[in-house]
């Protein structure tokens, strides 16, 4: 009886924990909890109310959360800690990382995931300051699916944000990257990754390391870049390395940038880019080592050594492109150079002062000579720029940086028709990052040349 009794209560007790256990796991996802964190709250607080918050980022780092959680970080103060990312979220519920209250964005010191001791895949990180006070501003590696939307990154020691070694599906949109004194961000052997609508500027500008770039994507596949401004940094926009696939760049503006407003050199994919505005750097779009390149209706003036500099080995397919005023009065709007280069050329607008080229991009090797369009057109028995124009094009505003055309820009019905996706085009007003509209070619056809699509 007594054993009986014994077995029974063992029984009831144990059924207790399995079904206690089954209402756990059973209400995670219905049971996504809110923590708060404030800089005058308590670690002995329960963190579940915004009256009772924790205090600090070690409590938050010391807790484990649960797919679907969020973590509101009080608005206007300040945490000079690094935040661990540490849990895993789901497809559907991420965990998240955000603000709350008024004023400014939460300041926290430095995003970073320890590789190899946890997984937290699926998290996402908004409307937060980070202020890389250490060293990078977030730093991750082996996290997939993380999302940083709507971040300040700023005033970083080293990199803005540093993401080596399968941080696939990193999405980064309405970001602002700045005052870095390394790159804004270097992201490499990780793939599917996005930019969108982010600012990055003034990184590296201060450093004594060279080639700092705003955004810097190297080894991966699937990258794209859209709907960026970044400038006055080294170089803008620089995509290189990707190993087996596409690269696209568009839809962005790069000013200012002391080397190159963008720059391609992966070897073995293929990177388009198109419907970009780039100004003022000392060479609007680099095209290096053997990339092979397609640039398409893209607007390229006012850059200081070159405007297109097409360095590469690999096959480069420039059309629907302004290349207007570049490289006055030393430089030149065009420099091709690489022996073994493939170069196809037509239906650009590329003004005098035109061309360099060092021979191989024309399969000769006359070193050392520069020649108007004009030239350019009757030599190599007549195979580039045949439909290309040397014309004023007519810009709303050249000296305030208006790229969009007037009603009589010679640009307008002037182009080829290149098919989707590439029949996207800016559409006039567009202010970056975040005011940025395209419209379709086709509804305004022909085809025009530049980044801008008339719309009357
Ligand atoms: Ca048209």
């Amino acid at each position: 009886m007594r054993r009986w009794r014994l077995n029974a209560l063992f029984g009831y007790v144990l059924a207790l924990l399995i079904c206690g256990t089954a209402i756990t796991l059973s209400s995670l996802p219905a049971d996504a909890r809110d923590f708060y964190v404030a800089a005058n709250g308590s670690d002995w607080h329960s963190g579940k109310t915004m009256a009772s918050p924790w205090r600090s980022l070690s409590k938050v780092n010391s807790h484990y959360f649960q797919p679907g959680d969020v973590v509101h970080f009080r608005r206007g103060d300040v945490w000079e800690e690094r935040l661990l990312l540490q849990n895993a979220g789901s497809p559907t519920l991420p965990i998240t990382y955000a603000d709350y209250g008024v004023g400014e964005k939460p300041t926290i010191g430095e995003v970073y995931h320890m590789p190899y001791l946890a997984n937290a895949d699926w998290n996402v990180i908004e409307n937060l300051r980070i202020s890389g006070f250490r060293k990078h501003g977030v730093e991750i590696h082996d996290i997939e699916h993380l999302t940083i939307r709507n971040c300040y990154i700023f005033g970083c020691k080293s990199r803005g944000i540093q993401a080596d070694k399968n941080c696939n599906y990193l999405l980064v949109e309405d970001a602002e990257i700045y005052d870095t004194t390394d790159r804004g961000t270097w992201v490499t052997n990780s793939d599917h990754v996005t930019f969108r609508r982010v600012t990055a500027s003034y990184c590296g500008i201060r450093s004594e390391i060279v080639n700092q770039n705003g955004i810097n994507l190297g080894t991966g596949k699937d990258i794209v870049v859209e709907y960026c401004v970044v400038h006055d940094n080294t170089n803008g926009i620089d995509v290189g390395g990707s190993k087996d696939n596409d690269v696209t760049i568009r839809y962005n503006l790069a000013y200012r940038n002391a080397d190159s407003g963008i720059v391609v050199g992966h070897p073995l994919g293929r990177a388009f880019v198109y419907g970009n505005v780039t100004y003022e750097n000392n060479i609007g779009i680099l095209v290096k080592s053997s990339a092979n390149a397609y640039l398409y209706n893209n607007t390229v003036s006012k850059n200081t050594v070159y405007g297109l500099q097409l360095s590469t080995t690999g096959e480069v397919v420039v059309k629907n492109n302004i290349v207007y005023k570049n490289g006055e009065p030393n430089g030149f709007n065009i420099l091709c150079l690489a022996p073994g280069q493939t170069l196809t050329s037509d239906y650009n607008l590329i003004s005098d002062h035109s061309f360099r080229s060092l021979g191989a991009a024309i399969n000769t090797h006359e070193y050392h000579e520069s020649m108007t369009l004009a030239e350019w057109k009757a030599s190599r028995c007549g195979k580039f720029d045949q439909h290309s124009l040397n014309l004023d094009p007519m810009f709303v505003d050249k000296s305030n940086n208006n790229f969009a055309l007037r009603k009589d820009s010679p640009c307008i019905n002037a182009g080829v028709d290149l098919g989707v996706p590439y029949n996207y085009a800016l559409l006039p007003g567009s202010v970056w990052p975040d005011g940025v509209r395209t419209g379709n070619q086709g509804d305004f056809s022909p085809w025009e040349i530049g980044a801008y699509i008339y719309s009357p």
